[in-house]
Formats: C-alpha cells, sequence, structure tokens
C-alpha cells in the first residue's frame, strides 16, 4: 500500500471545524492519496486526469465527484485545471437532515463511485456559494461554525439540485428555452421544424411548448414569425432586394404568403412599407 494520506490537522483551522473549502485554482498534479476526511470535488475549467480508486478518468469544467476518506486518488496531465476542494468531517456534522443522501458513496462503501454534470447556471450558483462558506471556514468561534455547517448545508442541497448523471442526459428548463431561442434566432432563412430539434437534443415537444409559452407569454411559432418579420422590416427600410428575395431571407418559401402576412400585420404591403420609408428617408 502507497500510504499518503492528507491529514486534518494540515488543511482545517481547528480540530472543531467540520468544513474547509481548498482553493486548487490552479490544480497542479497531485500524488494519489487518500484523507482523514471526506471531499467534494466542483472542476470549474481546463481539464486533467483524475485517478480514483485506480481509474484513469478524464475530468472538465462542471464535473463533480464525491471523495470518501478511504478513497485513493491523484491528479495527472493536468492543464489549466481548476478546482475546489470542499473538505468536510462528516462525524463532527450536527444539523439533523439526511446527511447520507445529500452526500452519496458514503452508504456501503462498495458502490460504483459516480461522475456527476452541473449546468453552466448551476456552476456560477454554486460557486458563489463555494466562496460563501469559504469565507467562513476561516473563522472558528461557535457562530461561525454553525454558519459553516449550515452553508455547507446549502451548498449540498444545491449541489444536489444542479446536478445530472451523466448518462441521464437532464438540461434545465433555462437551458432548453437558451437552446430553443437560439436555433430560432440562428438560422432565420430556413425552415424550422420543432420535431427535428427536440430530437437533436433528446427533448420532449410538448413540454417544450408548454414551457416556452409559459416563460414567453407566446406560442413558439408567433415567436417565430415576429422575429422573420423583424428582419423583413429591416431588409425593407435597409436593403434594395427584390421582394421575392427578402421573403426567402426571412423564411418564406413563397413570396404571397409572405406579404399577406405582412399585411396582416402592419396594415402595408411590403412594397408600400419600403416605400414609405425610403422615400422618407430620400431628401425632396
Ligand atoms: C490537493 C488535491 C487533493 C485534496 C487536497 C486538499 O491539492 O486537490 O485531492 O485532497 O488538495
Ligand atoms: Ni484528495
Amino acid at each position: 500500500m502507497n500510504g499518503l494520506k492528507l491529514q486534518v490537522s494540515d488543511y482545517f483551522l481547528t480540530d472543531k471545524n467540520a468544513v474547509t473549502v481548498a482553493d486548487r485554482r490552479p490544480q497542479p498534479a497531485f500524488p494519489q492519496h487518500s484523507h482523514e476526511f471526506d471531499e467534494i470535488v466542483f472542476v470549474w475549467r481546463g481539464n486533467g486526469l483524475h485517478i480514483l480508486n485506480e481509474v484513469p478518468y478524464p475530468i472538465t469544467c462542471g464535473d463533480l465527484f464525491y471523495i470518501n476518506a478511504r478513497d485513493r486518488h491523484g491528479y495527472e496531465s493536468v492543464n489549466d485545471l481548476e478546482l475546489d476542494n470542499v473538505l468536510y468531517r462528516r462525524e463532527l456534522l450536527t444539523l439533523n437532515v439526511n446527511w447520507q443522501d445529500l452526500l452519496p458513496g458514503h452508504a456501503s462503501g462498495t458502490e460504483a463511485r459516480q461522475y456527476w454534470r452541473l449546468s453552466t447556471p448551476g456552476m456560477a450558483i454554486l460557486r458563489q456559494s463555494v466562496d460563501a462558506l469559504a469565507q467562513e471556514c476561516m473563522k472558528s468561534d461557535a457562530l461561525s461554525l454553525l454558519l459553516s455547517e449550515t452553508l455547507f448545508l446549502q451548498l449540498a442541497l444545491r449541489t444536489k439540485r444542479f446536478r445530472h448523471a451523466p448518462d441521464s442526459p437532464f438540461i434545465s428548463d433555462a437551458e432548453q428555452l437558451d437552446l430553443l431561442l437560439m436555433a430560432l434566432r440562428v438560422n432565420i432563412s430556413a425552415p424550422f421544424r420543432l420535431d427535428d430539434f427536440c430530437r437533436q437534443y433528446g427533448l420532449n415537444a410538448r413540454t417544450l411548448r408548454v414551457m416556452f409559452k409559459n416563460h414567453t407569454g407566446m406560442g413558439i411559432h408567433h415567436y417565430l414569425r415576429q422575429l422573420r418579420l423583424c428582419k423583413a422590416m429591416d431588409l425593407l427600410r435597409h436593403g434594395q432586394q427584390a421582394i421575392g428575395d427578402v421573403a426567402s431571407l426571412c423564411g418564406f418559401d413563397d413570396s404571397n404568403y409572405f406579404s399577406v402576412v405582412f399585411n396582416q400585420a402592419y396594415g402595408l404591403s411590403p412594397r408600400q412599407y419600403r416605400q414609405r420609408f425610403q422615400k422618407v428617408l430620400s431628401p425632396g
């Protein structure tokens, strides 16, 4: 057995502190070791090879893992790797919650170790949570000890909220919405097919439609039409393209249909709209 074992006294402020944060921004290569404490590792950026109980795994930003005292792990081939270790002593936790459930990997010791993923918005929130905890762990009066544990509980709960197992690709509502809005905006001249989009990202079209409506107050196609019409107005005001070209640049494959829709929306045909606007601009 290779015996590097990290000691409580080297990392925790006092032997009463149940929690502390070891900021590793950057994390250099670090030999394999075990600990007298447990740790949660949040990987913020960069990459490296993580060896956990003899199994190598490439880690990168958004990875999260729970290391138990008896695990052996280390880092190799690091490249811009930045992470935070939240170190804790399970036996000193006093709040009456189900820590077992919040800090997985403790039950039997035989279950397969898991890497979790964090969503990008989740990472931003957790990073703040880790920073707040790091501050509090620098103190050891009774109030700070309790507050540290409370912040640790909050962090563990939020982590549970934002983590997901990589093999069950769960994308939060906010991310689904972002993906969809980007897809709608990015290529407005091409037809948009919600079913294809959903297939590409493994999403459910019906759920997405309802969510879009809840968050934006309008339907997807209504929004898409607004985008197309706004683009058309812009081209009609500032461009010289033929009306048929404006139609197809804005994703209408039929120029007559485009004129009908435009007229319905603004009470003018595209041609009238252009004339009106471009006349105002030209002097005399
Ligand atoms: C090291 C490395 C270890 C961690 C200690 C506290 O740099 O990240 O995994 O246990 O810090
Ligand atoms: Ni470690």
